[in-house]
Protein backbone atom coordinates (compact mmCIF):
# COMPACT_ATOMS: atom_id res chain seq x y z
CA UNK A 1 0.00 0.00 0.00
CA UNK A 2 1.12 3.57 -0.80
CA UNK A 3 3.06 5.42 1.99
CA UNK A 4 1.03 8.13 3.00
CA UNK A 5 2.28 11.86 3.25
CA UNK A 6 -0.59 13.96 3.63
CA UNK A 7 -1.22 15.28 6.99
CA UNK A 8 -3.55 14.05 9.23
CA UNK A 9 -5.84 16.98 11.37
CA UNK A 10 -7.98 16.22 14.04
CA UNK A 11 -10.88 18.01 15.16
CA UNK A 12 -13.36 17.19 17.91
CA UNK A 13 -16.68 18.45 17.80
CA UNK A 14 -17.44 17.38 21.41
CA UNK A 15 -21.55 17.58 21.41
CA UNK A 16 -24.61 15.52 22.42
CA UNK A 17 -26.99 17.88 21.34
CA UNK A 18 -28.20 15.69 18.66
CA UNK A 19 -28.88 13.03 20.85
CA UNK A 20 -31.61 12.29 23.77
CA UNK A 21 -28.64 10.98 26.14
CA UNK A 22 -25.95 12.90 27.14
CA UNK A 23 -22.12 11.95 27.30
CA UNK A 24 -20.83 11.72 23.94
CA UNK A 25 -19.70 15.57 24.06
CA UNK A 26 -17.00 13.51 26.12
CA UNK A 27 -15.92 11.24 23.17
CA UNK A 28 -12.92 13.38 21.56
CA UNK A 29 -11.23 13.20 24.65
CA UNK A 30 -11.83 9.46 25.54
CA UNK A 31 -10.62 9.01 21.88
CA UNK A 32 -7.40 10.63 22.66
CA UNK A 33 -6.94 9.39 26.18
CA UNK A 34 -7.33 5.91 24.54
CA UNK A 35 -4.09 6.89 22.31
CA UNK A 36 -6.01 7.84 18.89
CA UNK A 37 -2.56 10.57 18.54
CA UNK A 38 -0.02 8.05 19.34
CA UNK A 39 -0.81 5.46 17.74
CA UNK A 40 -0.93 7.50 14.23
CA UNK A 41 2.60 8.45 15.50
CA UNK A 42 3.04 4.84 15.48
CA UNK A 43 2.64 4.92 12.29
CA UNK A 44 5.04 7.64 11.10
CA UNK A 45 2.20 9.62 10.23
CA UNK A 46 2.11 13.49 10.63
CA UNK A 47 -0.44 14.45 12.58
CA UNK A 48 -1.90 18.08 13.86
CA UNK A 49 -4.93 18.40 16.61
CA UNK A 50 -7.04 21.54 16.27
CA UNK A 51 -8.79 21.22 19.76
CA UNK A 52 -12.57 20.37 20.21
CA UNK A 53 -15.41 23.15 19.26
CA UNK A 54 -18.08 23.13 21.53
CA UNK A 55 -21.02 25.27 22.59
CA UNK A 56 -20.72 27.25 25.90
CA UNK A 57 -22.63 25.64 29.12
CA UNK A 58 -26.24 26.45 29.83
CA UNK A 59 -27.15 28.35 32.68
CA UNK A 60 -27.69 26.48 35.86
CA UNK A 61 -31.64 26.24 35.99
CA UNK A 62 -34.18 23.92 37.63
CA UNK A 63 -34.39 21.54 34.29
CA UNK A 64 -33.26 18.45 34.84
CA UNK A 65 -29.59 18.40 35.63
CA UNK A 66 -29.27 21.15 33.74
CA UNK A 67 -29.48 19.12 30.43
CA UNK A 68 -30.98 21.08 27.00
CA UNK A 69 -33.84 22.47 25.79
CA UNK A 70 -35.02 21.12 22.22
CA UNK A 71 -34.29 24.92 21.31
CA UNK A 72 -31.33 25.03 22.78
CA UNK A 73 -30.08 21.48 21.23
CA UNK A 74 -30.72 22.24 18.11
CA UNK A 75 -29.64 25.78 18.20
CA UNK A 76 -26.13 24.17 19.30
CA UNK A 77 -26.55 21.83 16.55
CA UNK A 78 -26.59 24.10 13.49
CA UNK A 79 -24.12 26.28 15.33
CA UNK A 80 -21.71 23.72 15.37
CA UNK A 81 -22.46 22.41 12.04
CA UNK A 82 -21.72 25.73 10.43
CA UNK A 83 -18.09 25.76 12.49
CA UNK A 84 -17.51 22.17 11.70
CA UNK A 85 -18.27 22.81 7.77
CA UNK A 86 -15.61 25.99 7.89
CA UNK A 87 -13.22 24.23 10.15
CA UNK A 88 -13.38 21.22 7.56
CA UNK A 89 -12.77 23.06 4.70
CA UNK A 90 -9.64 24.67 5.76
CA UNK A 91 -8.45 21.63 6.61
CA UNK A 92 -9.33 19.98 3.50
CA UNK A 93 -8.46 23.44 1.51
CA UNK A 94 -4.61 23.02 3.20
CA UNK A 95 -4.60 19.50 1.31
CA UNK A 96 -4.68 17.35 4.85
CA UNK A 97 -7.11 14.80 5.48
CA UNK A 98 -9.40 15.72 8.31
CA UNK A 99 -10.70 13.66 11.17
CA UNK A 100 -13.25 14.56 12.95
CA UNK A 101 -14.21 13.23 16.84
CA UNK A 102 -17.99 13.31 17.68
CA UNK A 103 -19.92 14.07 19.16
CA UNK A 104 -23.36 12.88 18.46
CA UNK A 105 -24.20 11.89 14.30
CA UNK A 106 -25.55 15.43 13.95
CA UNK A 107 -22.09 16.57 13.52
CA UNK A 108 -21.72 14.89 10.10
CA UNK A 109 -24.10 17.44 8.76
CA UNK A 110 -20.77 19.93 8.85
CA UNK A 111 -18.04 17.29 8.36
CA UNK A 112 -19.74 16.07 5.00
CA UNK A 113 -20.95 20.05 3.60
CA UNK A 114 -17.36 20.75 4.33
CA UNK A 115 -16.22 17.78 2.03
CA UNK A 116 -18.82 18.46 -0.15
CA UNK A 117 -18.20 22.32 -0.61
CA UNK A 118 -14.25 20.68 -0.67
CA UNK A 119 -14.66 18.39 -3.79
CA UNK A 120 -17.99 19.23 -5.94
CA UNK A 121 -16.18 23.13 -7.67
CA UNK A 122 -13.38 20.53 -8.38
CA UNK A 123 -15.76 18.73 -9.89
CA UNK A 124 -15.04 15.62 -7.47
CA UNK A 125 -17.92 13.53 -7.09
CA UNK A 126 -18.39 12.88 -3.25
CA UNK A 127 -19.74 9.38 -1.92
CA UNK A 128 -20.24 8.77 1.39
CA UNK A 129 -19.73 4.67 3.47
CA UNK A 130 -21.97 5.62 6.45
CA UNK A 131 -21.13 2.62 8.68
CA UNK A 132 -24.13 2.24 11.49
CA UNK A 133 -26.74 0.43 12.91
CA UNK A 134 -29.28 3.23 11.99
CA UNK A 135 -29.84 4.84 8.45
CA UNK A 136 -29.86 8.64 9.84
CA UNK A 137 -32.32 9.55 7.11
CA UNK A 138 -35.38 10.76 9.07
CA UNK A 139 -37.36 14.30 8.88
CA UNK A 140 -38.65 15.90 11.59
CA UNK A 141 -42.16 14.31 10.00
CA UNK A 142 -40.76 10.50 9.99
CA UNK A 143 -38.78 11.12 12.96
CA UNK A 144 -40.01 9.27 16.09
CA UNK A 145 -37.72 10.52 19.08
CA UNK A 146 -37.34 14.20 17.10
CA UNK A 147 -33.71 13.78 18.04
CA UNK A 148 -31.42 15.37 15.20
CA UNK A 149 -28.51 12.58 14.92
CA UNK A 150 -31.27 10.45 13.30
CA UNK A 151 -31.36 12.74 10.60
CA UNK A 152 -28.31 14.30 9.34
CA UNK A 153 -28.55 12.21 5.71
CA UNK A 154 -31.54 13.46 5.22
CA UNK A 155 -30.71 16.71 5.35
CA UNK A 156 -27.35 16.39 3.38
CA UNK A 157 -29.24 14.42 0.23
CA UNK A 158 -32.06 17.10 0.42
CA UNK A 159 -35.12 15.97 1.83
CA UNK A 160 -37.80 18.50 1.81
CA UNK A 161 -39.89 18.05 5.36
CA UNK A 162 -37.33 20.57 7.03
CA UNK A 163 -38.28 24.21 7.45
CA UNK A 164 -35.89 27.19 6.65
CA UNK A 165 -34.49 27.26 10.22
CA UNK A 166 -32.65 24.16 9.50
CA UNK A 167 -31.05 26.02 6.19
CA UNK A 168 -26.95 25.91 5.82
CA UNK A 169 -24.15 24.47 3.92
CA UNK A 170 -25.41 21.20 4.58
CA UNK A 171 -28.08 21.40 2.53
CA UNK A 172 -28.85 19.23 -0.56
CA UNK A 173 -24.94 19.28 -1.07
CA UNK A 174 -24.73 14.83 -0.85
CA UNK A 175 -26.21 12.91 -4.04
CA UNK A 176 -28.27 10.01 -2.20
CA UNK A 177 -27.27 7.35 -4.82
CA UNK A 178 -24.01 8.02 -3.81
CA UNK A 179 -24.27 6.72 -0.11
CA UNK A 180 -23.70 3.49 1.45
CA UNK A 181 -25.45 3.00 4.86
CA UNK A 182 -23.21 -0.42 5.91
CA UNK A 183 -24.07 -2.36 8.80
CA UNK A 184 -27.95 -1.12 9.52
CA UNK A 185 -30.40 -3.35 11.34
CA UNK A 186 -32.41 -0.74 12.66
CA UNK A 187 -34.22 1.75 10.70
CA UNK A 188 -37.74 3.69 11.24
CA UNK A 189 -40.77 2.59 9.16
CA UNK A 190 -41.35 5.60 7.48
CA UNK A 191 -37.06 6.47 7.53
CA UNK A 192 -36.97 3.44 5.66
CA UNK A 193 -39.89 4.43 2.73
CA UNK A 194 -37.73 7.63 2.54
CA UNK A 195 -33.93 5.91 2.00
CA UNK A 196 -35.72 3.24 -0.63
CA UNK A 197 -37.90 5.87 -2.73
CA UNK A 198 -33.86 8.18 -3.00
CA UNK A 199 -31.81 5.20 -4.12
CA UNK A 200 -29.37 5.01 -0.79
CA UNK A 201 -27.77 1.88 -1.06
CA UNK A 202 -28.36 -0.38 2.15
CA UNK A 203 -25.79 -3.20 3.29
CA UNK A 204 -28.12 -4.55 6.13
CA UNK A 205 -26.64 -6.80 8.35
CA UNK A 206 -27.98 -9.80 6.76
CA UNK A 207 -26.61 -8.77 3.55
CA UNK A 208 -23.32 -8.95 5.24
CA UNK A 209 -24.35 -12.31 6.88
CA UNK A 210 -24.44 -13.54 3.28
CA UNK A 211 -22.54 -12.41 1.25
CA UNK A 212 -19.47 -11.69 3.49
CA UNK A 213 -17.89 -8.44 4.42
CA UNK A 214 -15.05 -8.73 1.81
CA UNK A 215 -17.71 -8.47 -1.03
CA UNK A 216 -20.14 -6.04 0.77
CA UNK A 217 -17.12 -3.64 1.30
CA UNK A 218 -15.77 -4.17 -2.40
CA UNK A 219 -18.57 -2.92 -3.63
CA UNK A 220 -18.43 0.22 -2.10
CA UNK A 221 -15.08 0.58 -3.19
CA UNK A 222 -15.44 -0.15 -6.43
CA UNK A 223 -18.21 2.50 -6.90
CA UNK A 224 -15.98 5.37 -5.59
CA UNK A 225 -12.75 4.03 -7.79
CA UNK A 226 -15.20 4.08 -10.91
CA UNK A 227 -16.28 8.11 -9.89
CA UNK A 228 -12.83 9.20 -9.11
CA UNK A 229 -14.48 9.81 -6.29
CA UNK A 230 -13.62 11.44 -3.05
CA UNK A 231 -15.01 8.64 0.01
CA UNK A 232 -15.85 9.99 3.25
CA UNK A 233 -16.29 7.34 6.08
CA UNK A 234 -18.74 8.13 8.57
CA UNK A 235 -18.08 5.59 11.52
CA UNK A 236 -20.96 4.90 14.39
CA UNK A 237 -19.57 3.38 17.15
CA UNK A 238 -23.02 1.34 17.28
CA UNK A 239 -22.43 -0.33 14.20
CA UNK A 240 -19.96 -2.62 15.92
CA UNK A 241 -21.67 -5.74 18.04
CA UNK A 242 -22.35 -4.14 21.41
CA UNK A 243 -20.34 -6.87 23.03
CA UNK A 244 -17.30 -5.32 22.22
CA UNK A 245 -18.42 -1.89 21.87
CA UNK A 246 -20.96 -0.86 24.71
CA UNK A 247 -20.05 3.05 24.45
CA UNK A 248 -23.00 3.94 23.11
CA UNK A 249 -26.40 5.50 23.86
CA UNK A 250 -28.27 3.59 20.71
CA UNK A 251 -27.25 0.28 20.77
CA UNK A 252 -28.90 -2.42 18.57
CA UNK A 253 -27.79 -5.92 19.16
CA UNK A 254 -26.09 -7.35 15.79
CA UNK A 255 -23.64 -5.59 14.76
CA UNK A 256 -20.53 -6.14 13.34
CA UNK A 257 -17.49 -8.47 15.11
CA UNK A 258 -14.16 -6.99 15.61
CA UNK A 259 -12.47 -8.78 12.84
CA UNK A 260 -15.29 -7.58 10.36
CA UNK A 261 -14.93 -4.01 11.22
CA UNK A 262 -10.88 -4.43 10.61
CA UNK A 263 -11.49 -6.07 7.69
CA UNK A 264 -13.40 -3.06 6.61
CA UNK A 265 -10.87 -0.47 7.66
CA UNK A 266 -8.19 -2.42 6.40
CA UNK A 267 -9.49 -2.94 2.33
CA UNK A 268 -10.95 1.11 2.81
CA UNK A 269 -6.92 1.63 3.52
CA UNK A 270 -5.98 -0.20 0.23
CA UNK A 271 -8.58 1.22 -1.81
CA UNK A 272 -6.46 4.74 -1.40
CA UNK A 273 -10.04 6.48 -2.02
CA UNK A 274 -10.86 7.60 1.29
CA UNK A 275 -10.08 11.70 2.14
CA UNK A 276 -12.02 11.91 5.23
CA UNK A 277 -13.38 10.36 8.39
CA UNK A 278 -16.08 10.80 10.85
CA UNK A 279 -15.80 8.80 14.23
CA UNK A 280 -19.09 9.36 16.52
CA UNK A 281 -21.80 8.65 19.08
CA UNK A 282 -18.52 7.57 21.26
CA UNK A 283 -20.03 8.08 25.03
CA UNK A 284 -17.58 7.70 27.64
CA UNK A 285 -20.13 7.51 30.03
CA UNK A 286 -21.65 4.09 29.25
CA UNK A 287 -17.73 2.84 28.17
CA UNK A 288 -17.13 0.13 30.72
CA UNK A 289 -13.48 1.52 31.33
CA UNK A 290 -12.82 2.92 27.74
CA UNK A 291 -13.60 -0.73 25.87
CA UNK A 292 -15.34 0.82 22.83
CA UNK A 293 -12.67 4.03 22.64
CA UNK A 294 -10.43 1.27 22.40
CA UNK A 295 -11.94 -0.62 19.56
CA UNK A 296 -12.28 2.89 17.52
CA UNK A 297 -8.08 3.30 18.47
CA UNK A 298 -7.42 0.41 16.76
CA UNK A 299 -9.92 0.84 14.11
CA UNK A 300 -8.80 4.09 13.25
CA UNK A 301 -5.43 2.65 13.02
CA UNK A 302 -6.11 0.34 10.68
CA UNK A 303 -7.56 2.89 8.27
CA UNK A 304 -4.72 4.48 7.95
CA UNK A 305 -2.30 1.71 7.22
CA UNK A 306 -1.30 -0.53 10.65
CA UNK A 307 -1.08 -4.39 9.55
CA UNK A 308 0.64 -7.12 10.71
CA UNK A 309 3.05 -8.09 7.82
CA UNK A 310 2.35 -5.17 5.19
CA UNK A 311 0.82 -7.11 2.65
CA UNK A 312 -2.94 -7.37 1.40
CA UNK A 313 -2.56 -11.30 1.29
CA UNK A 314 -5.37 -11.26 -1.65
CA UNK A 315 -7.51 -13.58 -3.08
CA UNK A 316 -7.86 -17.02 -1.94
CA UNK A 317 -6.97 -19.92 -4.59
CA UNK A 318 -7.92 -23.48 -3.46
CA UNK A 319 -5.62 -25.79 -5.12
CA UNK A 320 -6.98 -28.95 -5.79
CA UNK A 321 -4.46 -32.17 -6.54
CA UNK A 322 -5.06 -34.15 -9.65
N1 LIG B 1 -27.50 7.60 15.58
N2 LIG B 1 -33.68 6.13 14.21
C1 LIG B 1 -33.61 6.59 15.59
C2 LIG B 1 -34.06 8.04 15.66
O1 LIG B 1 -34.26 8.53 16.77
O2 LIG B 1 -34.18 8.68 14.62
C3 LIG B 1 -32.21 6.42 16.15
C4 LIG B 1 -31.19 7.33 15.59
C5 LIG B 1 -29.80 7.04 16.08
C6 LIG B 1 -28.84 8.05 15.56
O3 LIG B 1 -27.22 6.50 16.07
O4 LIG B 1 -26.57 8.32 15.08
MN1 LIG C 1 -8.36 17.47 -1.78
MN1 LIG D 1 -25.51 7.38 13.44
MN1 LIG E 1 -26.31 4.69 15.07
Amino acid sequence: SPARTQRIDILGIATASGASVRGCGMGPEALRVAGLLEALVDLDLAIADHGDLRRPHPDISTNPASARLPDERKADVLDLAARASDAGLAILEAGNFPVFLGGDHSIAMGTLSAVARHCLPKRKPVHVIWIDAHADYNTPETSPSGNLHGMPLALLCGEKEFDDSFRGEWLGRIDPRNVTIFGARSIDRDERRLVQARGVEVVDMRKIDQIGVVAAIQRVIDKAKAQGAHLHVSFDVDSIDPAIAPGGGTLVPGGLTYREAHLVMEMLHDSGVVGSLDVVELNPFLDHGGKTATVMVDLVASLFGRSVIGEDPGPVEFVTEA
